[in-house]
């Protein structure tokens, strides 16, 4: 873009204030004080630095921008509109209204240019990263030494309350380990929060704390001074070995003779007078609104030509990169237009029963590197735990500095940091990323599994230790009320198989599921296969429930169990079936999955006529009673767990076959009555 005035460039920045200050009026609701403040980062980024083309805004080599301080929306929003994206002068007007285009927050999949979701502090930074580690490692493997397609930066904006966030100091903390050199992250360093000043609570040394980090900082002490903002980001693009951060010094509010640098232009709207007052003290019309000037319009509209042209090179140097490396081509385009073929079903281990127990850690294991090699964009990590996980991919290594292309992540004991990470590389693309844990320390993600699922994209999680069944590490490592907590969270697939083989189908689920986030539950302790010979299919796992063993005619009682439940049901009632109790055996892995599957097949499984029911399952009963009805009963674990050996802690909670079949009994002699 040419170099325009000093005085255009106030135009132009006002231009953005203003449209955020009067869509937050409009709606009535909102935070202008950020916009206010920070509007010339924005049109800095858009319209003098980033490569993107808003006639295309999934170009896949394009720069990303993130902004983590997602409140500040209708800053994005505004400059999405004066760039030329999908986002009409309507939806600018319709902020924070019904189905709009322009929510309080930033949601990804519903506008144009929104890159990830944003509001809730730490995770919009710890995205970026996530997807800075996804253009690493894709590069790694598609970028060659005479051509790199993939070669972007990951712009960002984030606040005082995202530095707060523990989220924040997790993966900048990674990034820095991982000398993720391509993002660059203004800081905006304006002393305020909700409360007050930051000085209530917060009062470490920023840029000493990302110095330490080994991010690369620099301070720009005028954000109105946009040669400042330009000279600082070309400092940090030529530092690409170390993410960096430009702390930048802002006033919340700008220009409001009234408000600005106080917490009460944050979050609320800043008045119709007020608004008036602040126009008239930036010189601009009062009595407009939604005022776009001729030659702002213009300028974007031009930018715009510039954004294509920045496409139009990159297509060409793809068709090069096509013809030397036809292959490479083929498979980047497949894996970023999710396309990952068939192959890698036929590779499932199947797993005998030959007297020996596997823990479906294990099975789950042999399935990951059974699958890997047939699987390019399929990405693994664990917070510290592969061993314990059993998530380690053994062809492929540790993904480190040197080695972007390896494929075993190593996140440290950063459990939050890690799924926020996961949400970032789904929104990337190109990527199947999982992460694994204990399924204890779910919590631990929690923020960010909600915030996968509300983005509809589709992280994997494994999670195993998933019960009492873990033993001797106690209370303190046992799931209880985690099943239920996980389940809770709308679209998210949550899976537990009963044994080794339905690991294997459960990892197969999870990958052809597209949408939202998928939870795999595995056990330590070792459970028996189920003898495929003898009983259903695994494969019907990928129905979420299915009868494992049928008694002949109507069944006087279901038993549902899932995970390492299963066996011990099953056992429970061949020993009815062998008295003549007419027991029918559901292994039910998934809840989700199961309320996805027609009337029909649901009537097949758990007959309405039949309400005699009880479900197992070593974990809060919450939830089971539509299953079981209210004439059924639930197996369940209502209180927290002990240390002690697993088949002590199993026994002491009454979770053996034979209490399956005392109960069962006791269920139905009640019923009878
Ligand atoms: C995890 C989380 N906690 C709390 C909030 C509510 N909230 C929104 S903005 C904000 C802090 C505002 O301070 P800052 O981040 O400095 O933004 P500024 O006021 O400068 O725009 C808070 C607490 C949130 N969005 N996310």
């Amino acid at each position: 873009m040419p170099i325009k005035t000093k005085e255009f460039d106030d135009l132009a920045i006002n231009t953005i204030r203003f449209l955020a200050v009067d869509g937050v009026q409009k709606a009535n609701s909102g935070h202008p004080g950020m916009p206010m403040g920070c509007a010339p980062i924005a049109y800095t980024l858009y319209s003098k630095i980033m490569n993107h083309n808003p006639a295309n805004p999934k170009w896949l080599n394009r720069d990303r921008f993130v902004l983590s301080a997602g409140h500040g929306s209708m800053l994005l929003y505004s400059i999405l509109h004066l760039s030329g994206y999908e986002v009409s002068m309507d939806d600018l007007k319709s902020f924070r209204q019904w189905h709009s285009k322009t929510p309080g927050h930033p949601e990804y999949g519903l506008t144009s240019g929104v890159e990830t979701t944003t509001g809730p502090l730490g995770q919009g930074i710890s995205n970026a990263i996530g997807m800075a580690l996804a253009e690493a490692h894709l590069g790694a493997i598609f970028n060659k030494g005479d051509i790199k397609i993939l070669d972007h930066f990951i712009y960002g904006i984030c606040s005082d309350g995202d530095l707060m966030e523990g989220v924040s100091h997790e993966t900048a903390s990674l990034a820095g380990h991982l000398k993720l050199g391509k993002i660059i992250f203004f800081y905006d360093n304006n002393h305020i929060s909700i409360d007050g000043p930051t000085s209530l609570s917060f009062s470490e040394d920023i840029p000493k704390r990302f110095e330490s980090y080994d991010w690369h900082v620099q301070h720009v002490t005028d954000v109105n001074d946009v040669d400042s903002l330009l000279r600082a980001v070309e400092a940090a693009q030529k530092v690409t070995n170390k993410p960096s951060l430009i702390v930048t010094d802002t006033h919340i509010g700008y220009g409001s003779p009234n408000k600005h640098d106080t917490a009460g232009v944050h979050g609320s709207p800043l008045g119709e007078e007020e608004v008036k007052l602040t126009k008239k003290n930036l010189n601009w019309p009062e009595d407009k609104t939604f005022y776009i000037p001729d030659e702002v319009a213009a300028f974007f509209k031009e930018a715009m030509a510039d954004g294509k042209k920045a496409e139009d090179k990159w297509n060409a140097l793809f068709e090069t990169y096509k013809k030397k490396y036809p292959e490479e081509a083929k498979l980047f385009l497949n894996l970023m237009n999710g396309k990952i073929g068939d192959e890698w079903k036929n590779k499932l281990p199947l797993f005998e029963d030959d007297g020996k127990a596997i823990a479906t850690r294990t099975s789950s294991g042999k399935t990951i590197n059974a699958i890997a090699p047939y699987l390019p964009g399929f990405l693994g990590g664990s917070a510290d735990l592969h061993p314990s996980t059993d998530t380690f991919m053994n062809d492929y290594g540790s993904l480190s500095t040197e080695h972007y292309e390896n494929r075993s992540i190593h996140y440290g004991i950063r459990e939050h940091g890690m799924a926020s990470i996961l949400n970032g590389m789904a929104c990337y693309g190109g990527v199947i990323p999982f992460g694994a844990t204990f399924f204890v320390f779910s919590d631990y993600l929690r923020p960010a599994i909600r915030l996968g699922s509300l983005s509809g994209i589709r992280p994997i999680y494994v999670f195993t230790h998933d019960s009492i069944g873990l033993g001797e590490d106690g209370p303190t490592h046992q799931p209880i009320e985690h099943l239920a907590a996980v389940r809770a969270i709308p679209k998210v697939v949550v899976i537990r198989p009963a044994d080794a083989n339905e690991s294997a189908y459960a990892w197969q689920a999870a990958i052809e599921h597209q949408g939202s986030p998928v939870a795999l539950i595995l056990t330590r302790q070792k459970l028996p296969v189920i003898d495929q010979k003898k009983y259903t299919s695994a494969k019907n796992l990928m129905k979420g429930a299915y009868i494992l063993k049928d008694c002949n005619g109507t069944p006087d009682v279901i038993l549902m169990a899932s995970g390492s439940e299963v066996s011990i049901t099953l056992a429970a009632g061949e020993k009815l079936n062998a008295e003549g109790v007419k027991a029918r055996v559901v292994s039910f892995p998934s809840w989700e999955l199961f309320d996805k599957q027609p009337d029909e097949y649901k009537e097949k499984v758990f007959p309405k006529a039949v309400r005699t029911r009880l479900s197992v399952e070593a974990g809060v009963g919450m939830g089971w009673i539509k299953y079981v009805t209210e004439d059924g009963d639930s197996m369940s674990l209502e209180t927290f767990g002990a240390s002690a050996p697993l088949k002590d802690v199993m026994k002491g909670y009454g979770f053996t076959a034979d209490n399956v079949y005392e109960q069962t009994k006791k269920l139905i002699a009640k019923n009878k009555k």
